[in-house]
C-alpha cells in the first residue's frame, strides 16, 4: 500500500490517488531530494574553522600526524586536520573531540597510486572527498581562512588528489590562502616520480587564472636527507623530524591570523613558488646572533634557487620567551634587512613573523623562504623528464595506461611554461 498526501491508502503501483486525485508520495525521492539539499547548503556543516592542515599521500599524512603530536594547534588557533590517502593510513589513534578528518579514497581498496593521472581519477571519482571539504568549515569570501597541505610532489596520490581537493577548498572559498609545503623528487629518482612532480605543480600553479597555491614551499629530497638540526633537548634531529619543524614555523606564519600578510606579498610579486633555507635549534650562546644564524641557515637552501634569482625574502623565527627581550623588532629588522643587501641584489620585499615558546633552552628555530618569478631551476629536473615523456607517450591508448590525456598533458606543460616566462 502506498499513501497520498491527505492520507488515502491506494496500491503501490499507482501514481495519483484513487480518491482525491493528488499525486502519490515517492518518500525515497523525496528524502533523497531533501538530504541533497541539506548536504549542498554547507553553512548546515561544521563551524567555520581559520585553519586546516592537510596531508595528502604516504609521506603527507606522516608529517600530518607528526604535526598533530608537535601541537601545532597551539600556534594555527582553531585548527582542522585531514589525512587523505589512497591506502590506509596507519597508527591513527583519534580521540572523539579531535577535529581530524581521515579520509581513504575509494574506502582504502584502490592502494598505492603510483602515478598522477591515477591519483587524480582516485580523487574525482570518490564520493565522499567533495562532500567532506564542503562540509570542513570552510566557506564564504573570507580571507580569514587558511590552508596549509603537506605532501610529497612525486608520488602519484599526492600529485592527482591534492590539487582536486584545493580545487573545491578555491571554489569554497576564493579569498582563503593556501601554502603547500613539498617535498619534490631528487634528481635520481624515478622517471615516473618527476613527472608527478610537474603534472602536480603545474596544477597547482594553473596558467591563465589564479593559482591554487598562494606558496609552494618547495624541498629536494636528496637535500632534505642531508640537512642536520638540532631538537629541543640538544638532540641531533633525524631527517624525519625536520620537516615536522619546518611545518611548525610555517605554522606562524602562514596561518590566520598571519597568512594575508604572507599571502597577499606572494600574490603581488608573483612568487608562489618559494624556497626554504632551515635551521633548526640554533644555539644563541654559540652562535652569537642572529645574523650569524641566518647565515648558517642561507649556507643550505632546501631546493634549487640563485640569489640572483631572489626578489622576495620571509623570515620565520621561534625563540624562547625568555630570550625575547634580546630581539626587539628593530632588531630583527635591522639584521634582515643586512643579510638581504648582502646576498639577495634584486630583492624587492621582506617579511618577517616571530614566534614564542616557552622552553627554557637558548635555541633559535628559523626559517627564511625564498621567492623568485624564475621557476626554471626548481622544476629543471621534473621539466626534463616530463618532456621526454611528451614525445614518447603522445598517443590516446598509452596515456590511458597513465590516467592521462592528450589535453591534459598539454595543459600541464603550458601552465608551467606560462609561469616561468
Ligand atoms: N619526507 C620524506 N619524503 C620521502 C620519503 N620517502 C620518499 N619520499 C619522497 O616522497 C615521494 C613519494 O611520495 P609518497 O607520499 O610515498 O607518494 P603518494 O603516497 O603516492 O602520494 C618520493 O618521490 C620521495 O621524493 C621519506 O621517508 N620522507
Ligand atoms: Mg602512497
Amino acid at each position: 500500500m502506498a499513501l497520498c498526501p491527505n492520507w488515502h491508502e491506494n496500491p503501490g503501483a499507482l501514481t495519483t490517488c484513487r480518491i482525491c486525485g493528488l499525486p502519490m508520495i515517492d518518500l525515497r525521492s523525496e528524502l533523497s531530494l531533501l538530504t541533497n539539499s541539506i548536504k549542498s547548503r554547507s553553512i548546515l556543516a561544521r563551524p567555520k574553522s581559520w585553519n586546516f592542515l592537510i596531508g595528502v599521500g604516504t609521506v603527507g599524512s606522516r608529517i600530518l600526524m607528526s604535526a598533530k603530536s608537535l601541537k601545532i594547534d597551539q600556534i594555527a588557533p582553531r585548527l582542522t586536520y585531514l589525512a587523505v590517502d589512497t591506502a590506509k593510513i596507519g597508527d591513527v589513534s583519534v580521540s572523539d573531540t579531535e577535529p581530524l578528518f581521515i579520509l581513504h579514497l575509494g574506502s582504502g581498496t584502490i592502494g598505492e597510486s603510483t602515478f598522477c593521472g591515477w591519483g587524480e581519477l582516485a580523487a574525482e571519482q570518490d564520493k565522499s572527498l567533495i562532500p567532506l571539504i564542503d562540509n570542513m568549515g570552510l566557506r564564504g569570501k573570507d580571507e580569514n581562512q587558511s590552508i596549509l597541505v603537506a605532501l610529497a610532489l612525486g608520488g602519484g596520490t599526492a600529485s592527482g588528489v591534492a590539487p582536486v581537493l584545493l580545487k573545491q577548498t578555491r571554489l569554497l572559498n576564493p579569498a582563503c590562502f593556501i601554502f603547500v609545503l613539498s617535498i619534490l623528487p631528487s634528481a635520481d629518482e624515478s622517471m615516473h616520480r618527476r613527472i608527478n612532480a610537474y603534472y602536480g605543480l603545474s596544477r597547482l600553479l594553473r596558467s591563465g587564472q589564479d593559482p591554487l597555491a598562494d606558496g609552494v614551499i618547495a624541498v629536494r629530497y636528496d637535500r632534505l636527507k642531508k640537512l642536520r638540526g638540532v631538537g629541543e633537548t640538544g638532540e641531533e634531529l633525524k631527517t624525519e623530524e625536520m620537516i615536522p619543524g619546518l611545518l611548525r614555523l610555517m605554522a606562524s606564519g602562514l596561518t590566520i591570523p598571519n597568512a594575508a600578510r604572507f599571502g597577499r606579498l606572494n600574490r603581488w610579486m608573483q612568487t608562489q613558488v618559494m624556497t626554504p633555507c632551515l635551521a633548526l635549534g640554533r644555539s644563541l650562546e654559540i652562535f652569537g646572533s642572529l645574523s650569524n644564524v641566518l647565515e648558517s641557515c642561507i649556507s643550505y637552501p632546501l631546493c634549487t634557487i640563485s640569489k640572483d634569482d631572489v626578489v622576495v625574502s620571509e623570515l620565520l623565527l621561534r625563540i624562547p620567551k625568555r630570550l625575547a627581550k634580546y630581539f626587539p623588532d628593530s632588531l630583527i629588522a635591522d639584521e634582515l634587512a643586512s643579510f638581504n643587501r648582502k646576498h639577495f641584489p634584486k630583492l624587492k620585499s621582506t617579511i618577517y613573523q616571530v614566534s614564542y615558546t616557552d622552553e627554557q633552552h637558548d635555541r633559535l628555530d628559523v626559517c627564511i623562504l625564498l621567492g623568485g618569478n624564475d621557476i626554471s631551476r626548481v622544476i629543471s629536473d621534473a621539466k626534463t623528464a616530463f618532456d621526454e615523456f611528451r614525445l614518447e607517450i603522445n598517443d590516446s591508448k598509452q596515456l590511458e595506461m597513465y590516467g592521462l590525456t592528450k589535453e591534459k598533458v598539454s595543459a600541464a606543460s603550458a601552465a608551467l611554461t606560462f609561469s616561468h616566462s
